[in-house]
């Protein structure tokens, strides 16, 4: 008689490994902030309804539409894609729907936007974010992501939110976070107590806890940097790229060079496989190309947060006090190693 299948049989009740929600998380380390009144928490949740919906329009972008340049430039002189200025509304409007936020810096705005009606005066938050990174690469399918950071307002409760609001040093942040929209759409963020990092299950719409207490590898095999600018850099930076693609087995040498051109994109990959993401200063960009306070503060808040280093080539990212609200830096960031290692490369060949 043919070996017929044994029925499985367990005495243990099979139980669903329930994964963590970013709501349950929120809440459950609300108490990291012992003065804190949930508003924070509700911040936090109106940016995550926000990443979902521009999620949304990010998957279907190339059916609706809403591929392509608007014919308008923003502040930074780059042609505004459809999908920045959707994403740039969908954040704001979620920001202004709850009352802990009183204003709004964004890479799409000229200057700061103040919620100065009754609900948002006495609201305690300030929202600095680059709504959609990388978006010169939306029509060619390649990821992008969201770049968000929280300071406590500095001007007094109840008066207009003023530009030193937003001009605070990176150390100051609250909270700063990412979203990439990638082969799947993950929210990172951190509060000051470590970095997680959140997947979203579209099948039920929620944002689950997958990478908790993300660390980055002290050191790393990648380099992320537009090799194209090579003639422009600085010969300390040169120097420090041959000796990352030179061969030398002791210390895993040849270096494998990864550069998305999608800045979310590039430090995600770096902050799980180790790596270094470098924005120099070049002749073409002699401050560098990233913003400070929507682009390298929230990013180099995480990367120390989860055991990296973030500078701009001599200076901690976090310490720089901001002049402009736009105004661009160098930016050397990943596995501290990597950093420390160019860095002596900017200082054997400072010019
Ligand atoms: P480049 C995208 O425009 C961005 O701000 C970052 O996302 C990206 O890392 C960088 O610029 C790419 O700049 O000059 O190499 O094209």
């Amino acid at each position: 008689m043919a070996n017929l299948p044994v029925p499985i049989t367990t005495k243990e009740p099979l139980t669903m490994v329930q994964p963590t929600t970013l709501g349950e998380f929120i809440v459950e380390n609300q108490r990291d902030f012992p003065f804190a009144s949930g508003e924070l928490s509700q911040l936090l949740t109106s940016i995550r309804l926000a990443a979902k919906v521009v999620n949304r329009e990010i998957n279907k972008a190339g059916l609706a539409d809403i591929l392509g340049a608007i014919g308008t430039e923003n502040v930074q002189g780059e042609q505004q894609q459809k999908l920045d200025v959707m994403a740039n509304d969908t954040f704001m409007r979620a920001l202004r729907s709850m009352g802990q936020v009183c204003g709004v810096a964004s890479e799409e705005e000229d200057s700061f936007i103040g919620f100065e009606d009754e609900i948002h005066a006495d609201a305690k938050y300030i929202v600095l974010m680059d709504p959609l990174d990388g978006s010169s690469n939306i029509d060619v399918n390649v990821s992008v992501g969201t770049i968000f950071s929280i300071y406590r307002r500095i001007s007094p409760a109840g008066s207009p939110v003023s530009l030193k609001d937003f001009l605070q040093p990176g150390d100051a942040q609250i909270a700063a976070g990412y979203v990439v929209y990638g082969s799947s759409t993950m929210l990172v963020y951190t509060t000051g107590n470590g970095v997680n990092g959140f997947t979203l299950d579209p099948s039920i719409g929620v944002f689950c806890l997958s990478h908790p207490n993300m660390t980055i590898p002290e050191e790393g095999k990648i380099y992320s940097v537009n090799e194209g600018n090579y003639v422009h850099f600085p010969t300390g930076v040169k120097q420090y790229l041959k000796y990352c693609q030179e061969y030398d087995e002791a210390t895993n040498r040849p270096y494998t060079s990864r550069y998305i051109g999608s800045l979310v994109s590039d430090f995600h990959r770096n902050l799980i496989k180790g790596g270094v993401y470098l924005y120099p200063t070049g002749t073409m960009a002699p401050n560098g190309k990233l913003r400070l306070l929507y682009e390298c503060n929230p990013l180099a808040f995480i990367v120390e947060q989860a055991g990296g280093m973030a500078t701009n080539g001599a200076q901690r990212i976090l310490e720089i006090d901001p002049t402009e609200l736009h105004q661009r830096v160098p930016i050397f960031i990943g596995s501290p190693r990597m950093v420390e290692t160019a860095h002596a490369f900017l200082q054997k060949y400072k010019e």
